[in-house]
This record gives structure tokens, sequence and C-alpha cells, in this order.
């Protein structure tokens, strides 16, 4: 399987003839958010990283809602649509299986996909808990079929940058990670019931939602966790379920905060929250190192700020920023020209271009995309985080 050093997209060399681009069936299980996120980027990756390895063909969309199914199908561009997930499995034109479901229907479909010989890319976390994880895992594996899951933030330019200025050694030996993934949308008690506060349909609150994220950088970036020591608290305890006009217990947490060890000695702290008015979408990374520090925040996402010891003393000695939309950054030599960035809707471009190319050329996805061993890891540590929350002790990472 052909290393490849992502960064600097190395495309195919030879200039395929036009007829010579195969296609690739795609079919995609959600429509809702990330239906709508990953069908624009099935979309664009051709045009874009053209010529493409292969150009998706969007051939069945499925969903729970067929009301609105047929104009899903409509405005995305699929030529059929389904609410039976089991009727896109088995359709022969679907090569690729886009698991865009809640949490609860993130496992047995893929598992079903992999038994049937697809490729399977699945929405964070993988899966509601370690043990259902790695059923998904173990079946990827089985099967031998290319498989993802979606930490989209691993392939920001910025975010690659920092991955490879590490790998170089750049940093030099790695002393703290420290992360936070900050949103405010849910601080209104009068915000209603929903799969994302049910445990049983969604496994954890922030610390699987945000808190996955961000451990998955720090395992990017820093290496393995070791172990974790937290708390988790629910601040609004009960909510209005719409459907019944009853008062329902949250029985999810609306924040973590964990200080974490690293396999490799580094410490740090990742926390993950719903609950701060004014931030956005706020994810934010900084390592530190005994030559120097980066750091990153998603609300600027094309920014990468460094501050190497060694720089030559002066007056302007400090962090300074760097504007990641050069060709030589990347993923960028595919975008525009330098200083017209990108969005976060583009993540999954990247990452749609990595699966394709995986299947058609059977590249290695590691260590830059994350894989269903990477979303089994995770899972490990979110359960490691809210067992410790609940023992009060120190919990060890215990990956099978
Ligand atoms: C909601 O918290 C959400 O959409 C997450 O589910 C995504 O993974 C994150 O990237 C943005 O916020």
């Amino acid at each position: 399987m052909a290393e490849k050093k992502v960064g600097f997209v190395a495309m195919s060399s030879e200039k395929k003839s036009l007829d010579d681009i195969p296609s690739i069936g795609v079919g995609m299980i959600g429509q809702a958010f990330m239906g709508k996120a990953h069908s624009n980027a099935w979309k664009k990756m051709p045009y874009i990283f053209w010529p493409p390895p292969a150009i998706p063909e969007l051939v069945k969309i499925c969903g729970q809602n067929e009301q609105n199914l047929r104009e899903s199908a409509k405005r995305y561009g699929y030529s059929s649509y389904t609410t039976d997930w089991k009727n896109l499995i088995e359709d022969d034109r679907v090569q690729i299986v886009d698991n865009g479901t809640p949490n609860y229907l993130h496992a047995e479909p893929s598992i079903e996909a992999a038994k049937a010989g697809k490729h399977i890319i699945c929405e964070k976390p993988l899966a509601r808990n370690a043990a259902e994880a790695k059923k998904m895992r173990d079946a990827a594996l089985k099967y031998n079929v290319r498989n993802i899951c979606c930490f989209n933030y691993r392939v920001v330019p910025a975010v690659v940058l920092a991955k490879n200025l590490i790998a170089d050694g750049k940093l030099g030996k790695i002393f703290h990670f420290r992360a936070r993934y900050l949103q405010e949308w849910i601080t209104d008690p009068g915000f209603p019931m929903i799969w994302r506060l049910r445990k049983e349909q969604c496994g954890s609150g922030a610390l699987g939602d945000l808190g996955s994220h961000v451990i998955d950088l720090g395992r990017f970036l820093c290496g393995e966790i070791a172990s974790v020591m937290a708390v988790t608290t629910t601040f609004i305890k009960e909510r209005l379920d719409e459907s019944t006009g009853k008062k329902e217990k949250v029985d999810v947490d609306d924040a973590m905060a964990s200080v974490v060890e690293f396999k490799n000695g580094a410490i740090g702290t990742i926390e993950a929250s719903r609950f701060c008015p004014g931030r956005k979408n706020y994810n934010t990374i900084e390592i530190n190192g005994e030559k120097g520090s980066i750091w990153w925040d998603l609300e600027n996402m094309n920014n990468l700020w460094v501050y190497w010891k060694e720089e030559e003393p002066s007056d302007t000695r400090g962090f300074h920023c760097i504007n990641v939309t050069e060709s030589y950054h990347p993923y960028y030599d595919k975008w525009w020209p330098h200083g017209h960035i990108i969005g976060w809707e583009n993540t999954f471009v990247h990452l749609a271009y990595n699966m394709v190319d995986a299947v058609i050329n059977n590249i290695k996805l590691e260590p830059y995309i994350a894989t269903f061993e990477d979303g089994y890891r995770n899972n490990v540590i979110c359960d490691a985080i809210a067992e410790s929350a609940e023992t009060g002790k120190k919990t060890k990472c215990v990956f099978e």
C-alpha cells in the first residue's frame, strides 16, 4: 500500500483522458446537517481535486423522514432514495456507504455495510461506547473494507501543517497539549429534548460530540493517551420532550473537563462544553514543546500561530501567525491563490478525496486520516473519562 505524505497532495502524475476517469457510487445515510455537509463534499471533490481518483456518483440517499427525502434527493442530486438503509447497502451501485446518522445508527448500518463489502465513512463519535465501536472496527478489518471516522479537523490545512511540523521535530519533545471545544447552543433551559441529550441515542453529551474532536487532535498531534482524570456535569437536569409535552431527565453530560497523560510523557487538559455564551464553534488547541509552541483555533481556521525558541533575538520575537493558504501548504495547491481562505465545509471535501483515493489507488490512510481504529480508541478514551468522572479516580485507557 503506497505511503502518501498528506500535505503536499501528490496527485497521480499521468494525465488521464477524460473518458478514463472512473466513477464510484456513493450511498448517503442521513439527510440532515451531515447529509448536507457530506453531499456537498462528494459533489465538490472531483472538480477541486481535478483530475480526481474517481468521480463520486450520488446513487442513493436514505433518511427517516420520507416527506422530504424526495426533495433531498433532488436538492443534492441523488438518483434514488429510500427510507430503508438496508436497501441502500444492498444496492450494487453503492461502493461507498457514508453514515451521517445520529450516533445510535452508526453501528448496525456500518457493520452491515462492511459485511456487504462496502467501504465506509462514518461520522464521529464512531459509536455510543467502546464496546459498540470495537464491533465496527472489527467488522471493517474482518471484511477488509476501507474505513474512515469523520474527525474532520485533522484535514484542516493549518492542522496538517502542525502535524508535519511536529513530525519533522520542529517542536522537539512535547510537554503539553491543551484543548477546548466550546459552543453555546443549549444554554437556554427552553431548548427542548433532542437525541443529542439522550444517553440511549448519543452515548454521551458534550464529551462524545465535542470532546471526541479534541481527544482525536491530541492523539493525532501528540500521540496516544495513557490515562485521564475528569469531571463531567449536567447543568440543566430536565428538558421538555415536545413530542409528549412532558419533561424528560437529561442523562448525559453538558460539559466535561479532563487532565490527560500521554504515553510519551506529555500532559495536558481537554474541555468540552455547550454552555459557553459567545463561543459559537470554538475548537482551540495549543501544543508546547522544548523548541517552541503552536496554537490554532477553528473560528480562524486558516491561521496557525507558532513560536520558535531559536528565533533570532529581536524586538519582534514572539508568536507569529502563518496564513496557511500558500500552494506549498497542505491541500492548498488544489484550492485558490494565497490568502483566498477556505471554510469549515471543505474539511469534508478533503475527507471525500482521501476516501476515494484510498479505494481507487490503495493509498494508506493512516496516520493522517482517522480510521475506525482511531474511532474505537477515541470511544475507549471517552468511556475512561466518563468512568473517571463517576469514580473520582484516574482511569487508564486500555485498547484491545
Ligand atoms: C454539534 O455540536 C456539532 O455539529 C458537532 O456534532 C460537530 O462534530 C462539530 O464539528 C460542530 O458542532
